[in-house]
């Protein structure tokens, strides 16, 4: 990091001495404490939305430019406008969308950052998570927690784009990131597609089987089918003033966060539907999975329809009106906040 700016304002005195102490490394905590201790968080990140009918083209033609295998991970990121360089959608968080053409395969791996994948366009891909596959379908959410080996590939005749969500700036942040490359290009398949959530994802666990509060689940695939069904299940009640009908999701082991890093939520607004203002310390990536509407994010307002992404940066307040009948999914660093005992929301 470069050394603090001296202020213009201060006296030479100040300055004289200032400089002395910067030749060893050392700086005055008074003309930055009102910057390292805000009084209320004030994110460098800023609101922003990327209109999916304005950049697919784009993503598609990175598929004439680059090959799955060259590319490794044939990805699109999504850059804060404010923290461009940076590879962060939010301070903590990483967004992209990934393209896997017909006959693809991008290649297997692990690491120590953990991902998301909500599926937006195409049918026929898979990803394949520590020896299962499991068909990508749009709206399904799909994980790959930390040090899972993964691979995808692209079994159908059309191209297939997903969101990728990942926790790249926390474990960049952390310097705890490692990474290895598989043997082979796909793995092994060592269980049948669907053992996994039969297992630990209907009720039911294998009967020894426990898990610390942290471990990410066992379930890596969360369908979109059951997803609507729980949001128009308890969109039959009566809808919550700030989130309409919202639920997140959950190691189903456990009932934390399915990964310990990423949060992740769906929520239905019936057509109409105007939330009340809120705020919350998660900066948050959104995704619009059917209807359209608008969103405010502090000053800013944004138009959205399907496949639409939007950040909200924390503590700012957003507000979101729903044209049609609308399901969002969404992403935040809210575990990790909570784990800490630094997470705070404002329901205005
Ligand atoms: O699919 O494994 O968008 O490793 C960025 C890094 C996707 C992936 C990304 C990754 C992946």
């Amino acid at each position: 990091m470069q050394a603090q700016a001296i202020p213009k304002d201060v006296s030479e005195q100040r300055r004289q001495y200032y400089e002395a102490i910067s030749h060893h490394n050392l700086t005055p905590l008074w003309e930055v404490l009102g910057a390292l201790v805000p009084r209320t968080p004030t994110s460098p990140a800023a609101p922003a939305l990327w209109r999916y009918a304005e950049i697919r083209e784009q993503v598609l033609e990175a598929g004439r430019l680059i090959s799955a295998a060259e590319a490794e991970r044939r990805v699109l990121i999504l850059e804060n406008p404010a923290l461009r360089g940076q590879s962060s959608i939010t301070q903590s968080l990483y967004a992209g969308l990934q393209l896997i053409l017909p006959g693809e395969v991008a290649p297997a791996h692990r690491h120590t950052q953990s991902a998301l994948r909500m599926v937006l366009d195409g049918e026929g891909a898979y990803t394949a998570v520590d020896g299962e596959r499991t068909t990508m379908r749009r709206g399904d959410f799909i994980i790959t927690p930390s040090w899972t080996w993964h691979d995808h590939g692209n079994l159908g005749d059309e191209p297939v784009i997903w969101l990728d969500g990942l926790d790249i700036p926390t474990v960049r942040f952390l310097d705890a990131g490692f990474a290895e490359h598989g043997e082979r290009a796909s793995q092994a398949a060592v269980r049948p597609e669907g053992d996994a959530l039969a297992r630990y994802g209907n009720n039911m666990l294998p009967v020894d089987y426990h898990q610390a509060s942290w471990e990410p689940t066992k379930v890596f695939v969360y369908p979109y089918a059951k997803t609507r069904e729980s949001l128009l299940g308890i969109a039959r009640g009566a809808a919550d003033a700030h989130f309409g009908h919202k639920l997140r999701f959950v190691n189903p082991a456990t009932g934390a966060s399915p990964m310990p890093t990423i949060g992740a939520f769906a929520q239905r607004l019936e057509a109409g539907f105007v939330t009340r203002p809120y705020r919350s310390t998660d900066g948050t990536v959104y995704v619009c999975l059917e209807g359209e509407g608008v969103v405010e994010i502090g000053e800013a307002q944004y138009d959205f329809t399907e496949n639409d992404v939007f950040v909200v940066p924390s503590w700012k307040t957003m507000r979101l009106r729903a044209r049609q009948d609308t399901t969002l999914f969404s992403y935040s660093d809210r575990p990790i906040q909570q784990a800490l005992g630094l997470w705070r929301e404002d329901r205005i």
